[in-house]
């Protein structure tokens, strides 16, 4: 039997549900999303310094989604990633050193330097890993889904992707089998607007939230900006896919920062500076998270300098480890390939 179809859209929080959480998970959601955010910055300087080879797509902005989601997810349950996955990977329990030595292609990086910035997999933590076909990842989510039913755990895979993945195929294929299935995975979009330099709207026609409807799938829709409201929501929606509920869909709105890959600096073609400075100086996730702190006297201003200051030290740290790691040997090269 399939469940009832149900779509909700939240603008507000309970403030019994914001203060049942305690201020240290907080504080630890606002490290994550700071370091993710202050990776990034470096990942730009080591482009534009030419010292990362290939390319980056850089998550700035977008935050919240991945940090909220994780932390509602255990270390065993699952997650596969986009070609923007830097903040999923980290958010998931990746480490910073591992994840700077991956991108410039060293030994020590989370796929042996052989995987870059687009096919960051850690196994250990539950990440299946990024993948730069867009929505091609889907299956691969809903397929560990699956397996977790077989296998009779109570395991929970989300699967997270860009609103261009509502273009391809599978991701409706997948769907229709999590609903029938009753499969334990959550479908997050992550819809920023663009699909590279084109805006949304130009490509994906009606509304988005009525596609999983139409196949019975629990739909809501969040501030992507909030991440109290997608932590308390994804608390929520694991619980349900964990007890066999059946699959959940979350259309969460946000918006990247920068460019759609590290070298795309000129945009003014496809979108207004204004746009940008609004979602930067409006609706920044870690200011959205650190204002309301402090306004609930949770925290106060001077403690997030002093985390910023750990977080980029940090960060440095694992730059100059990446920098000095070796190359692996080109007798590998052969090694860990499959197709
Ligand atoms: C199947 C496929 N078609 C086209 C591309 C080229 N491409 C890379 S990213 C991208 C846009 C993706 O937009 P979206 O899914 O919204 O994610 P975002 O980049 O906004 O995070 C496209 C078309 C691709 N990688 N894979």
């Amino acid at each position: 039997m399939t469940q009832p179809a149900d779509s909700t859209s939240h603008t507000g929080l309970n403030a019994e549900d914001l203060l049942a959480v305690d201020r240290e998970q907080w504080l630890q959601m606002y490290e994550q999303m700071l370091t993710i955010r202050v990776f990034e910055e470096h990942v730009n300087e080591l482009y534009t310094s030419a010292k990362m080879p290939g390319l980056a797509h850089l998550y700035s902005g977008e935050e919240a989604i991945a940090v909220g989601v994780c932390a509602a997810l255990r270390r065993d349950d699952y997650i596969t990633s986009t070609h923007r996955g830097h903040g999923h990977c980290l958010a998931k329990g990746a480490q910073v050193d591992r994840m700077f030595a991956e991108l410039l292609g060293k030994a020590t990086g989370y796929c042996q330097g052989k995987g870059g910035s687009m096919h960051i997999a850690d196994p250990e933590t539950g990440n299946l890993g990024a993948n730069a076909i867009v929505g091609g990842s889907a299956g691969i989510a809903t397929g560990a889904a699956w397996s977790a039913k077989m296998r009779g755990t109570d395991q929970v895979a989300v699967c997270f992707f860009g609103e261009g993945a509502l273009g391809q195929g599978l991701l409706y294929e997948v769907m229709n089998m999590a609903q029938l299935w009753q499969l334990p995975v959550i479908y997050v979009c992550e819809h920023n607007q663009y699909n590279e330099y084109t805006h949304f709207s130009e490509s994906t026609a009606g509304d988005v939230a009525a596609r999983p409807r139409a196949f019975g799938i629990h739909t809501e829709e969040l501030d992507g900006q909030d991440v109290r409201l997608i932590y308390l929501t994804l608390r929520r929606l694991v619980e349900r896919a964990r007890r066999g509920a059946g699959p959940a869909f979350v259309l969460c709105h946000t918006y990247r920062y920068l460019g759609h890959h590290v070298g795309d600096i000129k945009r003014d073609y496809y979108r207004s500076k204004a746009e940008e400075q609004h979602w930067r100086t409006e609706r920044d996730p870690l200011a959205l998270l650190s204002s309301w702190l402090v306004e609930r006297q949770l925290a106060d201003a001077s403690m997030f300098d002093q985390l910023e200051r750990e977080v980029r030290r940090t960060v440095e740290t694992a730059v100059a480890f990446a920098l000095n790691a070796p190359f692996p040997d080109p007798s590998e090269a052969e090694q860990h390939v499959y197709a």
